[in-house]
């Protein structure tokens, strides 16, 4: 049978765990079965993308900067990099702030329920501000002072420290510019063998796509929230998802018209990371598989890829500052404040910079979300009110990160002339390769 395309492998795992895990809801036992016996295999699927993301930033990275040949290249496509990125964001709270004052979900939950949450998801949110609360008592610079590893093998230990690894690849890759070619090309060489054994192994993991997502979806399901918790928060939870179909339509006219790509080249190219991004809820794990379908299905030179991605992953999650500037809000209204304007543009701020400081991983813009809370003035205890539908949203906002990093990264390449059409018609061709 002719191979399925690599994004309908994976929504067809989607799909079948979704069924899967409703037809067992019907038993007493099926929660349990697959806690126990399908879920594991999910943490493995997710473990395995996220053991080679830090590799593959290190040998991609590192072989990256080091083909730029000269740094002045390195800063004029680090600055268009971040601007670009910090210019996405700000577009992405002020859609989250017009959606939520328009929709107005926080008049729409009633008082009990408002109780009920805040009572029942009391201790998560205090686990949440707690956490926030030791991020903010160290200092200003706190974020600078941890760009920068003691120890790059510690570095290498929790996908919270990427920007570390980005720092000391960026680092090394200067110093192999710096040093005299003949010196630097077996070290050149080295990392691009191992770039290469690297994108072999996604290749490997990308195999087992359909049964990790399966039992992502199968856990997902048995452990949602009961329905009428959803229907309270339904007109939040679609402010939300609005928000963030919004900014995928802003994604696919900024490309559209940068870059000349249509809309149906786009979203082919890079579906399979925004399914991975929907079943996984991490930007980390789902790298790999981002950087292999923009270089290889949207055309952008590895360069590119290398260096634009792996930074996008950490500090550009444009879904995240989208929900935090909708949570906030949402947050206000349910507690009957009335935000003054000048309070909504500090959201734009502070929702812009807490996500650069997101960490890849699920649950991480919640943290941030306490520190656009306490900037604003609205009640941190609130984060109860809409911790139960968080999950599902964070695969959504995930979803919506890595599609906005493929689209600076397009953007960025068609800048600096490095956009090429792609080799890879389609995805069975790579297997070939
Ligand atoms: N799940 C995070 C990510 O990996 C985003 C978030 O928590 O909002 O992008």
């Amino acid at each position: 049978m002719k191979k399925l395309a690599l994004h309908w492998q994976i929504l067809l795992g989607m799909v079948l765990g979704v069924g899967f895990a409703f037809a067992l809801s019907a038993t007493s036992w099926g929660a349990e079965f697959i806690g126990d016996w399908i879920k594991p295999f999910g943490t493995i699927f997710i473990n395995a993308l996220k053991l080679i993301a830090v590799p593959l930033i290190l040998a991609s990275l590192i072989k990256g900067v080091s083909d730029l040949k000269d740094i002045s290249k390195l800063s004029q496509m680090g600055g268009r990099t971040i601007l670009t990125y910090i210019l996405t964001t700000v577009v992405a709270v002020t859609i989250g702030l017009g959606v939520v004052n328009i929709i107005k979900p926080g008049s729409t939950i009633t008082k009990e329920t408002q109780t009920e949450l805040l009572e029942s998801y009391k201790g998560d949110a205090d686990s949440k501000i707690a956490d926030a609360k030791k991020q903010k008592e160290s200092g200003p610079l706190q974020a600078l002072v941890d760009l920068v590893p003691s120890n790059i093998f510690s570095a290498t230990t929790d996908n919270r420290n990427m920007l570390q690894v980005i720092f000391f690849a960026i680092f090394f890759g200067i110093g192999l510019i710096l040093i005299p070619e003949a010196t630097a090309k077996p070290v050149k060489d080295f990392f691009d063998g191992f770039n290469e054994v690297i994108l072999k192994l996604i290749d490997l993991i990308m195999l087992a796509a359909p049964f990790g997502v399966f039992a992502l979806l199968a856990a997902l399901v048995v452990e949602s929230p009961s329905a009428d918790l959803f229907a309270a928060l339904a007109m939040y939870g679609l402010s939300v998802l609005i928000g963030l179909g919004l900014m995928i339509v802003v994604y696919i006219l900024i490309v559209w018209v940068v870059t000349k790509r249509s809309p149906a080249f786009f979203l082919n190219g890079i579906s399979p990371a925004q399914l991975l991004a929907f079943s996984t809820s991490s930007s980390a794990a789902t790298l790999p598989v981002t950087m292999e379908r923009v270089e290889e299905h949207l055309g952008v030179e590895k360069e590119v890829t290398s260096f634009v991605l792996p930074i996008g992953a950490t500090i550009n999650m444009d879904g995240t500052s989208l929900y935090q500037a909708v949570a906030a809000v949402f947050i206000a209204q349910a507690f009957g404040m009335d935000l003054s304007l000048g309070a909504q543009l500090g959201i734009i701020a502070t929702a812009t910079l807490a996500s650069i400081g997101s960490a890849a991983v699920p649950g991480a813009g919640m943290v941030m979300l306490v520190i656009v809370l306490g900037q604003a003035g609205i009640p941190e205890a609130g984060l109860a009110l809409i911790f139960a539908v968080d999950r599902p949203l964070d695969m959504c906002r995930t979803t919506v990160n890595v599609t906005g990093d493929a689209a600076v990264s397009m953007i960025v390449a068609k800048s600096v002339g490095k956009l090429r059409d792609p080799e890879v018609k389609n995805w069975d061709d790579h297997y070939k390769k």
